[in-house]
């Protein structure tokens, strides 16, 4: 016999709105200060979070969409699938994606798993992740990006002309996927400081799984003092090729943002922290 379900706890909607918005509240002004802003729950940002997370930082990612995931959701073409090369394969044993080896080299995981996991490490790990928030500028002082300037995306959805908010990180993280959008205003406010041949954005080239995923990984560096470039975004600073729907790249490029991250510190040291909730 299975135990009767018992609803019968008397529930108070005022109270669920006060610790919704309460809790939120608390999270998010104790985020308008941390180690690393990440901008984008893609595959790249979301892994980036976790190493860096798991390292001790105070990260806090930020989402413009509702759900995180970026492209990952919809695999190759709506075939909701994702390929995996050998040299990813660590990260997805380590944080718990089950995997179907498919030939010499490669393996397919179902995408919907795969984003789930990866949302789940990296906040398990301490990251904060906002969804629903878009980053629509950066703090900039003297020559460093300190940060960056939030607003609701329903705000720019609803075309409302409604002023941001401010929060300082110590280093920022371009996670924007194809639209590198972060390296875009840094030229667009700035000019042509970007750490590229051109000073500019170079442009994604075409379609090439092979060059795409080795040159993601090399262009993920800092781009702008304070600023990093990670995942498909790295790609499109740097003139790289897209690769279609094999995603080792965004996470073998998530976990070199972090570790060139953790390899610069602040002085030496981040703010550490252990997130629990409550
Ligand atoms: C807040 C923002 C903003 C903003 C964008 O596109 P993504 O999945 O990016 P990656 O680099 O983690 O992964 C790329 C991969 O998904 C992909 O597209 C591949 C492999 N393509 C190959 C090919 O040939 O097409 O995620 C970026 C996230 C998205 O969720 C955006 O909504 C979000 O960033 N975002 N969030 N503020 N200004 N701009």
């Amino acid at each position: 016999m299975s135990k009767r379900v018992d609803a019968s706890q008397p529930l108070d909607d005022v109270i669920i709105s006060r610790a919704i918005i309460q809790e939120f509240t608390k999270d998010f002004v104790d985020s308008l200060e941390g180690d690393v802003a990440i901008v984008g729950a893609g595959p790249a940002g979301m892994i980036a979070g976790y190493y860096l997370a798991r390292a001790g930082k105070k990260v806090v990612i930020y989402e413009r969409k509702l759900a995180v995931g970026g492209g990952m959701w919809g695999g190759g073409m709506m075939y909701n699938r994702c390929i995996f090369q050998e040299a990813s394969k660590p990260i997805l044993d380590e944080i718990g994606v089950r995997m179907k080896k498919w030939g010499k080299g490669y393996y397919v995981t179902d995408s919907l798993e795969t984003v789930s996991v990866l949302c789940s490490s990296a906040v398990k790990a301490g990251s904060r992740i906002f969804n629903c928030i878009s980053a629509e500028d950066v703090m900039i002082r003297g020559e460093r990006v300190m940060g960056v300037v939030l607003n609701w995306s329903a705000v720019s959805v609803a075309r409302l002309h409604v002023d941001p908010l401010s929060a300082r990180a110590e280093y920022v993280v371009d996670a924007t996927g194809h639209d590198a959008e972060v390296a875009k205003i840094i030229v667009r406010k700035i000019g042509k400081k970007l750490f590229t041949e051109t000073g500019e954005l170079m442009g994604e080239k075409s379609m090439w799984a092979e060059v795409g995923e080795k040159t993601i990984v090399e262009n993920t560096k800092e781009i702008y003092p304070g600023l990093y470039v990670a995942g498909m975004a790295s790609n499109a600073v740097f003139g790289g090729p897209r690769m279609g729907p094999i995603f080792g790249g965004m996470l073998l490029s998530g976990k070199k943002v972090a570790e060139l991250i953790l390899g610069r510190g602040r002085g030496g040291e981040g703010v550490r922290r252990g997130r629990a909730m409550g």
